[in-house]
């Protein structure tokens, strides 16, 4: 990893591969790609490593709000079901470590029909301005999905952040995906705490040669040229 790489993204890396969500090998993804890493978000299931996940979210956002590059935001909104204890730590840890503070607000997979109704919990998104919490972007399709569900409830999508940016070209071979959301939702608009670059760097300074190697591979055949 580079010197200058940011000792939360260290810590995320360190702390991911502690807990087996990130892993290098083979995996097949979603879009039928051999890839040499996974990471499975869904094994960031501790108190310690939500405090890791959450501290690396909050302190991306609030520099790129400080750098002025990103906007203020009234809501961080999780997308079910992986994104809601995300957005719930990182509301939490946006106040007591940026004093930043806003709502946080999460969907239901499956309507209710009773009781509060509808499929939108916690802070009301309409006439607000939404940032919207995941974990990794391949093809896009579940943070489409998360979009289209704010503008249906009358909120402004400002904003994206994810946990890794794969740093891939989409299915059509040529832009990225983050471009692909950036162009419905604004220029520089998608944050990533992680890269694909910051892996290779920390697989760098560890000496691991032939997974280095392998994602350098990867990189040649789907990275971003
Ligand atoms: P899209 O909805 O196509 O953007 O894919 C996002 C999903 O890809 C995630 O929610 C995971 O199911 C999966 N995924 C990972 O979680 N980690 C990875 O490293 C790669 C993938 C993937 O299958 O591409």
């Amino acid at each position: 990893m580079a010197e200058t790489q940011k000792s939360y993204k260290a810590d995320l890396i360190e702390h991911s591969m502690s807990v087996n969500a990130l892993k290098f090998g083979s995996f097949v993804l979603k879009s039928g790609r051999i890839s040499p890493y996974f990471f499975n978000a869904g094994h960031l299931c501790t108190g310690p490593i939500l405090a890791t996940l959450s501290t690396a979210y909050a302190t991306t956002i609030s520099d790129a709000i400080a750098n002025a590059t990103f906007p203020e935001f009234d809501v961080l909104f999780g997308p079910a079901y992986k994104g809601i204890p995300f957005a719930a730590t990182t509301a939490l840890t946006l106040f007591t470590l940026h004093k930043i503070s806003i709502g946080y607000a999460y969907d239901r997979k499956e309507a209710k029909d009773h009781g509060e109704g509808g499929n939108m919990v916690g802070a009301d998104v309409k006439g607000k301005r939404v940032v919207i919490l995941d974990d990794v972007m391949t093809s896009g399709k579940a943070i489409r999905g998360a979009i289209d569900t704010i503008i249906r409830q009358g909120g402004q999508v400002v904003g994206v952040v994810q946990a890794l940016d794969r740093e891939e070209v989409g299915q059509d071979g040529r832009s990225s995906t983050v471009i692909e959301i950036e162009n419905l939702i604004g220029k520089g608009r998608v944050l990533s705490v992680l890269k694909m670059k910051d892996l290779m760097d920390w697989l760098d300074q560890k000496g691991l040669a032939n997974d280095l190697q392998s994602m350098k591979d990867y990189r040649d055949q789907y990275g971003l040229k």
